[in-house]
């Protein structure tokens, strides 16, 4: 077959899972969008599976916020603990549940009040705060102490502040190769509690045992012995989390990225899942298809609504054509592949996140109606956003080419209630006062296009009829400083008389429906998690509107805090 599947317009024949990897390029890069709109999410690909004989784990801290509150605090160990939104209107929004207040039926979805309810000694931590907005840096740099450990046994993919993938699959290859499991005399007792597909403990038996018999295989196939290395490897690296950080984990250790993630949440807290590739149908054949990564939005609804698709096994009846008929090629071989557990993405050796973002929602009647509160909370954003851009460059000498505002508003009078805040991107200068002029533009020209140039009035004091519900700035495209000193002075010398100057057209935007981050929910945005969402009351009058005064002192003195520290930065350079 000399056509790849990307280079087909239309499905000319069933593709086998043989010809995608025989074609070699199918998928890379290429996105189809559902419906084809413009800011739709893209279309999720099939790419071609490398191997199966791949390790992959995937690495979720247990109640992750509430853990990094009971290490500052340990008292609150081992006590129903929650983290909440410092909002606190009813207690706070709970953002993070212990597993001990689990226990008592607290759920993330409830108030502070809700909480203490169903069970009075739970113990609320509300969540650190910097400038009147939730300050996420403690577990972030939480989330990096965790992702050194694990990136010492093998490549290493920082998925969110809390999550991690590990291609284990070289350091299991070498264990089988100098001191395979099957020989081991002792098997590490964490190793022994991990929960195997398939595995039959119905009949009574010893659990630990079986599972030791099942990593003592000497029959199994050679997939299976280096998942048996994953299982000790894992258990290892999970251990020196522990011991380290104090922070437990779970883990799913399969042959690919899905199945992993699949695994992962499957036994919770500090457990790890084993999927065999034997267990691999079983585990699929039930799973409701929205639970499938990329299939939670309207590419799950369509499979629900129009082909009756309500798990993922129900797939399995559909010959690869015709889910490319109905989908395009990419999605329809996607789909075929998922259905029978195969998926060829890479783990991505990635420590740093590939973007920064700050953000923050302002829901019901504390919506943003004026310009320069839009602006006050701009600054405030663009102001967390600049230190962290200062921190990744002085600490990885990284610096982010492009910035991004993304709104969320209303219009009170609209006859076109989807139409959606525009985001807009611009080359990205240093400064936290440049980012604050930046991402005001970028603000004010996502505006004129949203109401339209004359349908209302953008400055002063009082909008007409528009809200902003969320805000947040991003910063992306970030890639180390190019080697050697010079270039890194002209970097920043060329920003002064940086192309940004001619920000008053508009027409210099770029506009970007979506955030230019990497697909699908294993992209580090930051964005995402800076502000979760609150489920606010619709009464006005529960609290002010209020909006505090620009504080320009302030931000006189943060601009040259900022300077300082780039100066500071070049100083040490030359
Ligand atoms: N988080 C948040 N807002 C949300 C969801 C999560 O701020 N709507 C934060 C708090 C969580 C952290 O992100 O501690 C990680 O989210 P997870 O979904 O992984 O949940 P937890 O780690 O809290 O619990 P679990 O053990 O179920 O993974």
């Amino acid at each position: 077959m000399t056509k790849t599947i990307t280079e087909c317009r239309v499905a000319p024949r069933f593709y086998s899972r043989n010809d995608v990897l025989r074609s070699g390029r199918a998928g890379t890069g290429h996105y189809r969008r559902f419906g084809g709109k413009r800011g739709e999410r893209a279309m999720p690909v099939a790419k071609p599976e490398s191997s199966d004989s791949r390790v992959i784990a995937h690495v979720d801290m247990d109640c992750f916020y509430v853990q990094v509150e009971q290490r500052k605090q340990p008292q609150l160990r081992g006590l129903p603990t929650a983290v909440v939104q410092y909002n606190e209107w009813k207690g706070g929004a709970l953002i993070a549940v212990s597993y001990e207040a689990r226990k008592f039926g607290i759920k993330r979805s409830m108030r502070g009040e809700e909480a203490k309810e169903v069970c009075p000694q739970v113990q609320l931590v509300q969540v650190p705060v910097a400038r009147g907005k939730a300050d996420l840096s403690g577990y972030r740099n939480a989330g990096s102490e965790v992702v050194s450990i694990l990136a010492r046994r093998g490549r290493c993919e920082r998925a969110s502040i809390d999550e991690v993938y590990l291609d284990l699959t070289d350091a299991a290859e070498m264990m089988l190769a100098d001191n395979p499991p099957q020989g081991m005399e002792t098997i590490d007792e964490e190793a022994l509690k991990s929960h195997i597909l398939g595995l039959n403990n119905e009949d009574g038996s010893d659990v630990k045992e079986n599972v030791r018999k099942w990593i003592h295989r000497h029959n199994a196939d050679h997939r299976d012995k280096l998942l048996a290395c994953g299982i000790l490897i894992v258990a290892e690296l999970r251990m020196q989390v522990l011991k380290e950080t104090e922070f437990t984990c779970s883990a799913g250790i399969a042959h690919n990225k899905m199945l992993a993630k699949l695994a992962s949440g499957m036994n919770k807290p500090a457990q790890q899942t084993v999927v065999p590739f034997s267990s691999v149908k079983g585990l699929l054949d039930t799973l409701p298809i929205r639970k499938m990564k990329q299939l939670g939005g309207k590419l799950g609804i369509s499979l629900q609504m129009d082909i009756g698709v309500n798990t993922v096994g129900d797939l399995l009846q559909f010959p690869e054509e015709k889910l490319q008929e109905r989908y395009g090629i990419n999605t329809g071989t996607w789909l075929w592949n998922i259905a029978r557990g195969i998926s060829g993405e890479e783990v991505e050796g990635r420590l740093l996140p590939k973007s920064h973002g700050s953000g923050k929602t302002f829901p019901g009647p504390r919506a943003l109606k004026t310009v320069p509160a839009v602006q006050h909370w701009l600054n405030q954003l663009c102001e967390e956003l600049s230190e962290r851009l200062c921190s990744d460059l002085d600490q990885n000498k990284r610096i982010a080419h492009t910035l991004t505002l993304h709104a969320r508003a209303y219009k009170s009078s609209d006859s076109d209630s989807q139409k959606k805040f525009p985001s807009k991107s611009c080359p990205l200068r240093y400064g936290t006062a440049k980012i604050q002029e930046d991402a005001f533009n970028l603000f004010q020209a996502g505006l004129r296009e949203y109401i339209g140039f004359y349908g209302g009035k953008t400055r002063g004091s009082h909008c007409r009829g528009w809200g902003i519900t969320s805000l947040s700035v991003s910063a992306s495209k970030i890639v180390p400083i190019p080697s050697g000193t010079c270039s890194i002075a002209k970097y920043f010398h060329g920003q002064s008389t940086s192309h940004f100057s001619s920000m008053q057209s508009s027409d210099n935007l770029n506009t970007e429906a979506t955030l230019s981050l990497p697909s699908g929910s294993e992209c580090y945005s930051e964005v995402n998690l800076s502000e979760p969402k609150i489920d606010f009351p619709k009464e006005e009058s529960w609290i002010k509107d209020t909006v505090p005064d620009l504080d320009l002192q302030e931000q006189k003195v943060n601009f040259l805090k900022t300077k300082l520290l780039l100066f500071s930065f070049l100083q040490i350079l030359f």
